[in-house]
């Protein structure tokens, strides 16, 4: 148990709430590559060249054989330790009664397909498409295309995610808020930290007297907030934590 410490498992046993909020590094260890890694194929392109509505619309082959070509590595790969490590605590929480939440960054469905229930996803889903001008929305868009179209209208499909100067659903927004405020353990795990408004929970919670955890092998750049920091793994840390948590 020398990774984290007693407090934190006295806390996780005596919490009412628990909220987590995660980011691409949970799905690192699945094979999936984070979006500021150095050594990815599509590493010429930083997120901010691809992840918006401007090179949408002026590269939009470029930006589908992205969105594609991670479509396909998503739906080849499988959850790992962490992931299942999540669900088994949600588990954990509402055999008991107790609240928890799963707020997270990513638009794979590696936490859905490790058996997590309820889960805000703050930036989309890769697997849904929907229409960029009539909103019709599908999960079954014809991949042989190298630009899908929409069968309503006939306009062009976007994946049904959120690029950076869009605005997240402002349901969803304000749920993951409230439930962040109302916590009294919150993780923050295998997010850079980077990426706002998802950046502002952990404040958030931490304003509300939360006890705020990070786990991430490096640190992020809101690092110094947290009154704990664990820098391992996720797929490593989690289910030691579980561990310790059922005994
Ligand atoms: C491990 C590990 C292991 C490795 N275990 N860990 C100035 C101030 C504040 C805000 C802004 C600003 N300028 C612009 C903005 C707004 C902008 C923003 O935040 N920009 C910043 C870059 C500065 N935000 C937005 O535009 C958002 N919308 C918005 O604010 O609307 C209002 C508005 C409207 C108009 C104008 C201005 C504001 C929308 C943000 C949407 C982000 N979208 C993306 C793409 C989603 C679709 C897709 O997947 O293609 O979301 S970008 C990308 O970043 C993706 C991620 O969800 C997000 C966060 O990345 P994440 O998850 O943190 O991944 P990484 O790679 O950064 O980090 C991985 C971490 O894992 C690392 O730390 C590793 O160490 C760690 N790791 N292995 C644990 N095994
Ligand atoms: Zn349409």
């Amino acid at each position: 148990m020398e990774n984290f410490s007693t407090n934190l498992i006295n806390k996780l046993k005596n919490a009412n709430s628990v909220t987590v909020l995660t980011g691409a590094g949970v799905s690192a260890e699945s094979g999936v590559p984070t979006f500021r890694d150095k050594d990815g194929l599509w590493n010429k392109f930083s997120p901010q060249d691809l992840a918006n509505m401007n090179s949408f619309l002026k590269n939009t082959e470029l930006v589908w054989e992205w969105y594609k070509w991670r479509k396909n590595l998503i739906s080849n790969v499988s959850p790992n330790a962490g992931h299942y490590a999540l669900s088994e605590m949600e588990e954990y929480y509402t055999n008991k009664g107790k609240k928890f939440t799963l707020i997270t960054q990513n638009v794979d469905d590696l936490h859905k397909k490790s058996g997590s229930k309820n889960i805000l996803e703050l930036h989309g889903n890769i697997m849904r498409s929907r229409c960029i001008k009539c909103n019709y929305s599908t999960e079954n868009m014809d991949n042989e295309k190298t630009i899908p179209t929409c069968i309503q209208c006939g306009n062009y499909l976007r994946p049904d995610v959120v690029w950076f100067g869009e605005s997240l659903s402002e349901e969803i927004l304000d749920k993951a808020f409230e439930e962040a405020e109302n916590c009294d353990v919150f993780f923050s795990i295998g997010t850079s930290s980077l990426v706002y408004p998802a950046a502002m929970l952990p404040v958030h919670a931490r304003d509300e007297d939360a006890y705020i955890v990070e786990i991430n092998p490096e640190r992020s750049a809101l690092a110094y907030l947290f009154d704990e920091e664990i820098n391992k793994k996720s797929g490593e840390i989690l289910p030691e934590i579980m561990q310790e948590l059922k005994k």
